[in-house]
């Protein structure tokens, strides 16, 4: 099912199988690139075991190696005040294909909640959505996320237009209720019409938003490869669902400023772009929707131009962008022209230039970036298969070398070389014992630093504070706590750098005393660092105390406007605990799993060892069947390294190959 919208629909959108947009062949492109790489992953996988050359390190390497790939998402978002034309441009820029609207789009407020498009091939098409009372407890639409019986599902029929534009249509849906309701869900309400928030009627109750966010699970190519699209409602909702700016919208990899040309650029919206759209990320275009308004206004050549150029320059001017990064589009005639194949509107419609900045600014980052990660990961796989080849190579050469000395020679010499090989494995097993006294240690460590990460400390912390917010009576008693709760965090996460710090200076010991007594490689672990974690908590705490300063509410309001904001900020800082500690057990294992896998090698050889020449010894061996047996063995190891080359070249070249 997931691609027939193609060939549907004959006559609208049929076209589209040969003019691909630009940010379709770019899709298309970094989707394939992704599977086939995954692909060549999957087949190094299944070699290094037919071939013994599997270790738990490497394999965990390749098989994050996949996900990655394959869980790659893109996320692009559109803000902008209500009406100003997101959800039309959404349509004329994506949905177009389906010859009709998908998302509904009307005047006034139209898209009351925030809304997910996506697609997980192995679900149904469908629509969720999250109610608005759900915001009364606390949690985060995040968290909501991994409780499916809190979504209304409604099955999309893909194949049925009317039956799916009734469906999306409840993304607008809102419901009356007591103004004391809304507030308790934690939302603004207003008597002051000039101020944004919902408005108290007559009958003291107000309009809210039935639902709180929608996830779209929809067939399509471009979703399909991991694009996310995030509409949003107009502004103010920004402030009332707090994941949206301090989470959503900073790890969108390209945002979407819409604005409109009837309505020029107004004070509301230069905040909004200036508090959580600008900044230095890339990936940031201005939309000058609604240009078609001038059209018939403007006839007179050059006239037309002049006016939007003149629009233009002011838009890139009080938003303080350069002027080649706003874009003016009519998304109302781009749908429209699509949806009939009509090339020369299309074109008028200024879409196509959007389309391809988008694409510019999309994918050359993100395929560069997916790369640099899964090759990181590449390079411990490469490392790991490399060393216990080597390791093979150099025990076998080593005892080849032992058995063609005892040519000719005596019982004596052989027993002597018995007594050496004895000898090393005695000295060995010695090692081994320190090894282990070692891993109690390398185990009383890592539990130390896990215990700096504590998720059980953190959530008591959390109840805590949380407790503390809700009793207590000023505003800066709840910056206090605040600050409290981040200050906690953020030394916690520098506790365990030190002493990941000496977790390394251990190990690193152990890698250099068993290189010298026994040859083994002289592996050099990476250091476990916790700067993106402090980094980002830091970057959660200045928004938030920006947040602070901009509020202007009454202290009631502004309590729980404070305690949502907070709480998402909360669970955000959950997060990075949450991998901070899965990088952890990826740290620890990687610094131990080599040292275990070589020891472990090192053994069977010695092991080998004694025992072909015991056998030479008893004469139960001919010392020419013995080498006969040995060559053999060498040549096919060397054989696997050939190919393990070959395969690592391949790889190399198809990572730097990303689009
Ligand atoms: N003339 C003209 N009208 C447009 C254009 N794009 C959108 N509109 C109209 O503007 C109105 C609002 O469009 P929407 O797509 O609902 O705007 P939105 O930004 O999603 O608004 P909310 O969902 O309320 O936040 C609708 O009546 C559209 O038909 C355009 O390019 N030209
Ligand atoms: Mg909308």
């Amino acid at each position: 099912m997931a691609y027939t919208w193609r060939e549907q629909g004959s006559g609208v959108g049929g076209q589209k199988d040969m003019t691909q947009t630009a940010i379709e062949q770019r899709f298309e492109a970094y989707g394939l690139w992704r599977r086939d790489l995954a692909q060549t992953l999957s087949d190094l996988r299944t070699w290094l075991t037919e071939n013994s050359l599997s270790q738990p390190q490497s394999d965990a390497h390749l098989e994050r190696m996949q996900t990655a790939l394959r869980d790659d998402r893109l996320y692009l978002a559109f803000v902008a005040e209500f009406s100003r034309g997101k959800s039309e441009l959404i349509n004329a820029i994506f949905f177009a294909g389906q010859g009709r609207r998908i998302l509904p789009s009307s005047a006034g407020r139209t898209t009351m909640c925030p809304t997910e498009l996506f697609y997980e091939a192995d679900k149904p098409a469908c629509i969720k959505l999250l109610p608005i009372e759900t915001r009364r407890n606390g949690a985060t639409v995040a968290e909501f996320k991994g409780f499916g019986d809190e979504w209304q599902t409604i099955a999309l029929d893909v194949d049925d237009p009317e039956a799916m534009a009734a469906a999306l249509a409840h993304i607008a849906e809102v419901k009356q209720v007591p103004a004391e309701e809304a507030r308790a869900l934690g939302l603004t309400v207003t008597d002051d019409i000039a101020k944004t928030g919902a408005a108290v009627d007559a009958d003291g109750e107000v309009e809210i938003p039935r639902w709180r966010y929608a996830l779209i699970n929809f067939p399509h190519p471009l979703l399909a490869d991991g694009l996310v699209i995030l509409d949003t409602p107009g502004l103010n909702a920004l402030g009332a669902e707090p994941e949206l700016t301090l989470n959503t919208l900073p790890n969108a990899h390209a945002i979407l400023f819409v604005l409109a040309a009837d309505t020029g650029v107004t004070q509301s919206e230069i905040s909004v772009w200036r508090d959580h759209v600008a900044g230095s990320h890339k990936g940031r275009l201005v939309v000058l929707n609604k240009v078609d308004g001038l059209w018939d206004d403007l006839k007179k050549t050059g006239e037309l131009e002049r006016e939007i150029a003149r629009q233009v320059n002011e838009t890139a001017r009080y938003l303080d962008v350069a002027t080649e990064r706003v874009y003016p589009v009519s998304a109302q005639k781009a749908l429209a022209a699509k949806v009939r194949g009509d090339r020369d509107l299309e074109e008028r419609s200024g879409i196509g230039a959007l389309e391809r900045a988008l694409a510019e600014e999309l994918l050359p980052g993100k395929g560069g970036l997916v790369a640099q990660t899964v090759g990181r990961d590449f390079d411990e796989v490469e490392a790991s298969v490399e060393r216990v080849i080597g390791q093979r190579l150099q025990g076998l050469r080593e005892h080849w070398g032992e058995l063609s000395g005892l040519n000719g020679k005596n019982m004596d010499v052989i027993e002597h070389m018995m007594t050496k090989v004895r000898a090393d494995k005695t000295d060995f097993d010695r090692s081994m014992q320190r090894f282990h006294a070692t891993r109690t240690i390398f185990a009383q460590q890592s539990a130390a630093l896990y215990a700096k990460i504590s998720l059980r400390q953190l959530d008591t912390l959390i109840a805590e504070t949380k407790k503390n917010m809700q009793t207590c009576l000023t505003t800066a008693g709840l910056k206090t706590a605040m600050q409290t709760f981040f200050g906690y965090a953020r030394s916690r996460m520098d506790e365990a750098a030190a002493d990941s710090q000496q977790i390394k200076t251990l190990m690193d010991g152990v890698y250099r005393k068993f290189q010298e007594e026994h040859g083994l490689a002289n592996i050099k672990p990476a250091a476990f660092s916790v700067m993106r974690y402090t980094r980002e908590i830091k970057r959660l705490q200045e928004k938030h105390e920006q947040f602070m300063r901009g509020l202007s509410l009454i202290m009631t309001e502004q309590k729980a406007v404070v305690r949502g904001f907070f709480e998402s900020a909360v669970s955000k800082v959950r997060a990075i605990y949450v991998s901070a500690n899965r990088d952890a057990d990826d740290w620890l294992r990687d610094m131990m799993a080599p040292m275990e896998s070589q020891v472990r090698e090192h053994q069977a050889q010695l092991r080998r060892r004694l025992e072909s020449i015991k056998r030479i010894h008893q004469a139960s061996d001919t010392l020419e069947a013995r080498m006969a047996e040995l060559k053999q063995v060498l040549e096919e190891i060397s054989d696997q390294h050939r190919a393990a080359h070959a395969a690592f070249r391949q790889i190399r070249a198809q990572l730097s190959a990303a689009p």
